[in-house]
């Protein structure tokens, strides 16, 4: 389902299993109080909110055997992302997921992976983050799995994180485009490129700017040749600059602007085949006012046409 069909359903997955800092778990209220789904119906689109999802509570354990935090309650978790976001993707509606931590993307791009694989689709997924998130447990620095789901996804890491789907690897490295990056590990550079994944980090919207970057990045995605595609972008709130975004767990500086996200989001908005969305790792614990909740809905109504003027 497209967002230019207009049926939308807000999925709520509160947790912050996977990150190192608590409060991730508020997100989907923070978006609710911010008025989500108000400003999706204003541009006519039919909005449902199933409220939040259930599931463990966070232990805030150590790393484990294999290096990683809270194992089995992200399992658990995203399990649950997985079983809702499928479920709406077969109910013919658009699935918007408010996290939590970004290890959900794990569940969801499983859910659009297994959608794609039974509908014939073509699978694109934006991945919009300061980092590159395909950790695998022995090269962690943090043991926290919101450093992982890139791996997962590409059937690296634990096995039934990455089974999810039904299928191993649920994506392959290529169908996934990064940008925004500016925290890598060390290793996940190797990794990056072992995994064949498309990025644009900061230094390339530093030097062609955003516009020839998302041109790329949404390259064959419009028109005739695209008709096929379903695009699922993966939005960690991180991505944005933290002088804008100042609610998120693991900010870091040197971001895009509000102009250049702007313009990022019109640009998919553009293409017409956005077909599912993550809202992740907004932490209101972290936020001044809620305004980092506000602007995540201004820029979410740029992925839904608020553009200023018809073009073209
Ligand atoms: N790379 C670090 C880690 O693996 C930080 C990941 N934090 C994120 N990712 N917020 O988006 O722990
Ligand atoms: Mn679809
Ligand atoms: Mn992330
Ligand atoms: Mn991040």
């Amino acid at each position: 389902v497209l967002a230019a069909q207009k049926a939308v359903t807000l999925i709520g997955v509160p947790t912050d299993v996977g990150a190192g800092r608590l409060g991730a778990a508020m997100g989907p209220d923070a978006l609710r109080v911010a008025q989500l789904g108000r400003a999706l119906a204003r541009f006519g689109v039919d909005v449902q909110d199933i409220g939040n999802l259930a599931g463990p509570p966070n232990p805030r354990g150590p790393r484990d055997a294999h290096g990683l935090r809270n194992y089995a309650e992200c399992l658990a978790w995203n399990q649950a992302a997985h079983d809702a976001v499928y479920a709406q993707l077969q109910a013919g509606r658009m699935p918007i997921m408010l996290g939590g931590d970004h290890t959900l993307a794990t569940g969801s791009i499983s859910a659009v992976a297994r959608h794609c694989r039974a509908s014939g689709q073509r699978l694109r997924v934006l991945w919009l983050d300061a980092h590159a998130d395909c950790n695998l447990p022995e090269i962690s620095p943090t043991g926290n799995l919101h450093g992982i789901p890139v791996a997962s996804l590409c059937g690296q890491g634990p096995e039934p994180l990455a089974a999810l789907s039904g299928a191993i690897p649920a994506v392959q490295g290529p169908q996934i485009c990064q940008i925004g990056l500016r925290s890598v590990d060390a290793v996940e550079k190797r990794i990056i490129q072992r995994l064949g994944l498309e990025v644009f980090d900061m230094r390339a919207i530093d030097e062609q700017g955003m516009r020839a970057v998302m041109q790329q990045a949404l390259a064959g995605l419009s028109g005739p040749e695209g008709a096929d595609v379903h695009l699922h972008l993966s939005f960690d709130v991180d991505f944005l600059d933290p002088e804008i975004a100042p609610g998120t767990g693991t900010t870091v500086r040197g971001g895009p602007n509000y102009r250049e996200a702007q313009l990022c989001m019109e640009m998919i908005a553009d293409t017409g085949r956005l077909a599912s969305l993550d809202i992740v790792e907004l932490n209101p614990a972290l936020d001044i006012r809620n305004q980092t909740a506000e602007l995540v809905v201004d820029l979410v109504e740029s992925l839904f046409g608020k553009s200023t003027l018809v073009r073209g």
